[in-house]
């Protein structure tokens, strides 16, 4: 795909044009371009963009919340794409997936659960703005392997530490293997809290989940 597409593609969602960001997902699986690569060239640059306005007071909430929604219209039409090529008898375990409590992004977990998907893992989605609870019953019901946190902000960052820490208490920390990710989160994060992988994005989230369940 070239440049000037990826370009189109960032800005539809710096605009928050909903319908020239799907027009353009459609125009690029249509010409049978890579899904992901037009999510990670296209349009997640789009949103970083977005971020930068927003951090330097250019952007305010109805920008954010646009280029949101310009994003979400391009991701439902590039999932079935990033999610091809599963094989339906293939399965590397259970994941359990959510935004942490408190946080209502979504994109970069449901990227990360598509992709999850994609290679054989059976995800388990329950949203964003989860508590602690919730992850660990749910896991306790799918007989879920992998626990996987999003978090984007630096205050619901906490949540991933206080799951572990609830593991613990509990007694059932090494029934679930943690896995964290999100903007804020780094390795030494992920290492500090006794997390057990970490992805700085979605592809390095699939191969610490091959990693932590033993299939890589
Ligand atoms: Co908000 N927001 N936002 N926002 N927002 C950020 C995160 C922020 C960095 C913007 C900024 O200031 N530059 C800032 C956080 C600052 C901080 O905590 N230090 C921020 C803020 C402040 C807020 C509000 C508080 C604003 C307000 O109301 N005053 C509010 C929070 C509400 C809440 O959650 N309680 C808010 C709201 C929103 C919107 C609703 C408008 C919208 C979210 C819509 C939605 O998700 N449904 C939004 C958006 C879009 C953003 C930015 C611009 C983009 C986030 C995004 O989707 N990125 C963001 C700025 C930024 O991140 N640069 C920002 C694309 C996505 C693909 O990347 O989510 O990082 P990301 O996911 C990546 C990796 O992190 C990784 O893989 C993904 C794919 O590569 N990954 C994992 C993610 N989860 C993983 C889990 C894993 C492994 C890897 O394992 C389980």
């Amino acid at each position: 795909m070239d440049l000037t597409r990826f370009q189109a593609m960032s800005q539809a969602v710096i605009d928050g044009d909903r319908e020239a960001a799907a027009a353009l997902a459609r125009e690029a699986l249509s010409r049978g371009f890579d899904a992901q690569a037009a999510v990670e060239n296209g349009f997640i640059p789009g949103l970083q963009k977005v971020g930068s306005l927003w951090e330097s007071g250019e952007y305010f909430l109805p920008e954010l919340l646009a280029a949101a929604e310009a994003m979400k219209a391009a991701m439902a039409v590039l999932r079935p794409a990033l999610e091809a090529g599963r094989e339906a008898a293939l399965s590397l375990g259970k994941v359990v997936l959510g935004t942490i409590e408190g946080d209502i992004h979504d994109i970069g977990k449901n990227l990360v659960g598509a992709l999850l998907s994609a290679n054989g893992f059976e995800v388990v989605d329950l949203g964003a703005d989860v508590k602690i609870d919730r992850f660990i019953s749910a896991a306790e019901e799918t007989g879920a392997s992998i626990i996987g946190l999003s978090a984007l902000l630096t205050t619901t960052m906490l949540g991933q530490k206080r799951l572990v820490e609830e593991l613990h208490s509990r007694g059932i920390r090494g029934k679930f293997k943690v896995l964290v990710g999100g903007a804020p989160v780094t390795q030494k994060w992920a290492d500090d809290i006794g997390a057990d992988g970490y992805g700085e994005n979605a592809l390095a989230a699939v191969r610490a989940a091959k990693a932590l369940t033993g299939r890589e």
